[in-house]
């Protein structure tokens, strides 16, 4: 099991202004920031990132929704990593995430619903390289 996980905080948050709350949240949960970057993808990046998902009947809201404006891309250390920040952000929808979690707390809709959190130690590295060079990463 790794330690590592990736995750973005998505255009809905950074538009009203939450980055230094959910940021403030996930340090408090007991994650280590060791690679952080204010940032906007384009389309093409976007459907590159979630082209596992290309066949969903929401790739088209899903990719224009993610480029449309900054997002805040950061690496994440902490044991179970993975599975403890998807935790702590809660369900997809935030109509069903738990009390407390960072989507039902924050999050507009099952489409844009605050952030991103991998969802296996090998996606959290995939992910980590796509947005972070070697030397953005703290060691
Ligand atoms: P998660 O982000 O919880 O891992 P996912 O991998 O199934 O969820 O989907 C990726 C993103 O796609 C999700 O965060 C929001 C969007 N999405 C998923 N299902 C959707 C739906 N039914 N309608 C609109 N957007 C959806
Ligand atoms: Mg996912």
């Amino acid at each position: 099991m790794s330690n590592k996980t990736f995750m973005m905080i998505k255009p809905d948050a950074v538009e009203r202004g939450l980055i230094g709350d959910i940021l403030k949240d996930i340090t408090d949960a007991g994650f280590k920031i060791i690679a952080l970057k204010l940032t906007q993808i384009s389309i093409n990046e976007a459907q590159t990132f979630y082209s596992v998902h290309k066949e969903r009947p929401f790739f088209n809201e899903l990719t224009s929704y993610m480029s449309r404006s900054p997002i805040v891309a950061a690496f994440l250390e902490k044991d179970n990593a993975v599975s403890d920040f998807r935790k702590l952000i809660g369900d997809t929808d935030p109509s069903t995430a738990d009390e407390g979690t960072i989507r039902k707390k924050y999050a507009i809709s099952k489409g844009e619903n605050s952030v991103h959190g991998s969802d296996s130690d090998d996606n959290a590295l995939i992910e980590a390289s796509f947005h972070f060079s070697g030397r953005e990463i703290l060691s």
